[in-house]
């Protein structure tokens, strides 16, 4: 969908969501144990495309900051890793076409009321004494405000830390000279723009980093110390994807940065592991969080039509909403609109429980939907003795179960292939497609087990190819190192 500059907003929202309360300036409590921290900001909420892997289109973005509105949402952040100018070129200015493309952006975002803001990762060869290497930040940053952008990100993540021989000896540590590369950019963008806002991404960006020892790291000691309180700081919890985000460690965190974190929310992502995606409800994090952070922004799928559950119950906890019944049971209704199939007069929408399924199947990162987990249990124990007796009512049920388990899969992979929007078809297409193998592989597997099988017979193995689609260099190396049922290491096994 293209977005015409002066098209009024709520016409220019997708079916469904133009008449959505949009509540952007939910207010959080303060926080009073974290004594002396600023806390009266609102708090800043959206989503960031700042993975690695393809990035998302001009038009993608113009409708994520749709979902963004209808969600609730205040903000953008232009972040993918895949454009070359906000890490690897960071040095370069945009050209006349990018310059364009983000100009588009920045007047969409304004005609949405929608914060905007540009990522700029300098960290992986910025040598933070050189002036001239802070020149050419500021000529990013003027370039960039010149196209009326006043939000700012400065990365500094996934980066080894050395730093070259010159920043060694001109700063303390490695934190000290982020922290005078940060400010330094903070007081130009102060110079030139009113209130203009500024995040700072860590190196140490999760308690894992910091090795587990928060109040300990002095990196983010310095960091706490040293950077400006007006600069917002990411922090993706106590690992880079956060089963939790509990209050404890968020005011952990808090007393150590002297400010609340940013939450960069990687709940979502799935760009570090090819075989997922998830499509579900954010989960494990409680309301009482928010008054302990100055922002939640999501960074999600690649799949950029996969995002929209995940979008929109984000949105809705920053509101305070229950996730996983309410937010998640609003926001299916209107997802199923993006859902119409091919060829069909009047249109016909993929069913609203097949729409369910999909949510199911591609749930969250630490788990399954709870009825897909259901069945698995019911598999589990069915497969839990060597010799079950397949003629009890409680093993034919099972059975029954997982065999209509596979049905539904295999009939929603069908009417999948009709979808008309060929986006959201291929952003499931590879995980469906191994999700129907698989669970029509156990179901004949149930089947045969069912049938009796003489004693001493094998199951057909060679009907299938082991295994085929977990093969490849990659199993090679990881099977080399084993883990056991609790997950640690053991290469003998
Ligand atoms: C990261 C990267 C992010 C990536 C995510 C999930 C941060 C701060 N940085 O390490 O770009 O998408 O993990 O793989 O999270």
């Amino acid at each position: 969908m293209t977005i015409m500059r002066d098209e009024p907003i709520a016409s220019s929202l997708p079916p469904g969501l133009a008449g959505w309360s949009m509540d952007t300036t939910f207010d959080t409590t303060d926080d009073r144990e974290l004594g002396g921290i600023v806390t009266s900001k609102p708090l800043l909420t959206g989503v960031i495309e700042g993975f690695y892997g393809r990035a998302w289109t001009p038009r993608q973005r113009l409708e994520m900051l749709d979902w963004i509105v209808g969600s609730g949402m205040n903000t953008f952040v232009y972040g993918p890793k895949d454009d070359i100018k906000i890490r690897a070129r960071w040095r370069e200015i945009y050209n006349a076409a990018e310059a364009a493309e983000l100009q588009d952006l920045v007047e969409a975002a304004r005609a949405r009321k929608l914060n905007f803001m540009v990522a700029i990762a300098p960290c992986l060869d910025v040598v933070y004494s050189d002036a001239s290497d802070l020149k050419a930040l500021k000529r990013r940053l003027d370039q960039l405000l010149a196209l009326g952008v006043k939000h700012f990100a400065l990365l500094f993540d996934d980066i080894p830390r050395t730093m070259a021989a010159a920043d060694d000896r001109a700063f303390d540590s490695f934190a000290a000279a982020q922290v005078y590369f940060t400010n330094s950019a903070f007081e130009h963008l102060k110079s030139q723009v009113e209130q203009p806002v500024l995040l700072f991404c860590p190196t140490e960006y999760c308690g894992a980093f910091a090795g587990h020892d928060v109040p300990g790291s002095a990196y983010l000691n310095t960091v706490g110390e040293g950077l400006n309180p007006e600069i917002g700081v990411f922090w993706t919890g106590p690992d880079i994807v956060s089963k939790t985000l509990s209050a404890e460690g968020l005011r952990e965190i808090g007393r150590v940065l002297r400010r609340k974190p940013v939450i960069w929310e990687n709940f979502h992502a799935n760009d570090y592991d090819i075989r997922r995606v998830m499509a579900g409800p954010l989960g494990g994090r409680k309301a009482e969080i928010l008054g302990l952070i100055d922002g939640l922004i999501t960074n999600p799928n690649n799949e950029f039509e996969a995002n929209f559950v995940p979008v929109h119950t984000t949105g809705a906890f920053a509101r305070g909403v229950d996730v996983e019944g309410d937010a998640l049971a609003a926001a299916l209704p209107i997802w199923q609109k993006r859902f119409r199939l091919a060829f069909t007069q009047p249109t016909k929408l993929l069913p609203l429980e097949d729409v369910r399924l999909l949510v199911e199947l591609f749930y969250q990162p630490f788990r399954q939907g709870p009825e897909v987990e259901a069945l698995l249990q019911t598999a589990r124990r069915m497969l839990s003795e060597a010799h079950p007796d397949v003629t009890s009512a409680t093993w034919r049920e099972g059975h029954a179960a997982i065999t209509g388990l596979r049905d539904r899969i295999r009939n929603l992979f069908d009417l999948m292939t009709e979808l008309e929007n060929r986006d959201l078809f291929y952003a499931f297409h590879p995980y469906l497609w191994e999700a129907r193998e698989e669970v029509t592989h156990l179901v004949t597997y149930l089947d045969w087990l069912a049938e009796g099988h003489p004693e001493g017979t094998e199951f057909p193995d060679r009907d299938r190819i082991y295994n085929f689609y977990r093969r490849g260099f990659t199993v090679a190396v990881q099977e080399l190192l084993p883990r056991d049922p609790s997950g640690r290491y053991r290469h003998h096994l």
